[in-house]
């Protein structure tokens, strides 16, 4: 972000995501950074729908050039988002009181953006809403490949709350639905306590790649992390990140946090692999950031900056 930017958002009081250019018509460009404030598909703790103006108001004076991870093997230069035509495209009109309607909304703005060949990134907003998205990139590409960063598997079917849309199902559906390859979709981070084994044994028959924290940092299962990674990128592929995937000491912010999460360097080194893949992620998501709960600005800082590396 340069100066001009920075008071650009000073003297107008709006500060699109990483200072990018403002542009809520779809039409053709990189990527665009879209803001989903929704949060009726949550069950316990709310405040995601609040998540969009968070990580905009975070991102204000963030330069836009991550570092590279070292700087001893060569410099990458990634260029600033907005050089390489990305723009803040606003919020999806999504309104918080139904998530059927607000689920159709999402899939409409996301697909008349990935319509013109425009890459998404989606803030959230709760992980419901990731089945919009889903649903309107399938439209564009067939079943995608899904990396699911995230403490909570979201595949349970309608039994436990009789209504089979909220943010712990979405998942379940994207799979019933066809987006998603099941054989490619690998989940990063899994660790929540659960109500029963039923949506393990389901992820499990369809062929999802399952990955605890404790797997994750497992020296001996390295090989096998490196060709589940890869399995997802074969084609076209979706990055979902439930903010709750990381240590709460990092994210306390979120709905449904839980201890024993990832370290940001292993959130990065999940980002840093979808870089190999054959393609570039089609859509990205980082959800579940609640900014009416405490320890919201040094959460929503750790999302902007999981941002930052996913446009790099
Ligand atoms: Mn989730």
């Amino acid at each position: 972000m340069s100066a001009d930017v920075l008071m650009q958002g000073l003297r107008t009081g709006l500060t699109p995501f990483l200072g990018l250019p403002l542009c809520i018509d779809p039409r053709p460009a990189t990527g665009v950074v879209l803001g989903a404030p929704c949060d009726a598909g949550v069950i316990n703790r709310p405040g995601a729908r609040l998540g969009p103006w968070a990580m905009r108001a975070a991102s204000m004076g963030l330069g836009s050039h991550p570092m590279p991870e070292r700087l001893r093997e060569g410099r990458p230069v990634f260029g600033a988002p907005a050089a390489r035509g990305w723009l803040d495209g606003g919020n999806i009109p999504a309104l918080p009181f139904s998530l059927r309607d607000a689920l159709e909304t999402v899939q409409a703005t996301v697909g008349a953006w990935a319509m013109t060949g425009c890459r998404t990134l989606m803030l959230g907003g709760d992980h419901s809403l990731t089945l919009g998205a889903l649903r309107a990139h399938a439209r564009q590409h067939g079943p995608l490949g899904l990396l699911h960063v995230d403490a909570h598997p979201d595949a349970a079917d309608g039994a436990a709350w009789g209504t089979d849309i909220h943010h712990g199902t979405w998942l379940r559906q994207a799979i019933e639905e066809d987006l998603v390859d099941p054989e490619r979709v690998m989940q990063a981070g899994l660790r929540a306590p659960r109500f029963d084994d039923e949506e393990l044994a389901f992820l499990s028959v369809v062929g999802v790649r399952m990955w605890t924290p404790a797997d994750l940092r497992d020296p001996l299962m390295a090989l096998r992390l490196n060709e589940d990674l890869a399995a997802v990128g074969r084609g076209p592929a979706y990055v979902s990140l439930d903010l709750d995937a990381l240590d709460p000491i990092l994210v306390p912010a979120v709905a449904e946090p839980v201890p024993g999460g990832l370290t940001f360097a292993e959130a990065l080194r999940l980002i840093h692999a979808a870089s190999q893949w054959a393609e570039p992620w089609v859509g990205a998501d980082l959800m579940e950031l609640a900014p009416t709960l405490e320890g919201a600005e040094a959460s929503a800082r750790v999302a902007v900056h999981l941002a930052l590396h996913l446009l790099a």
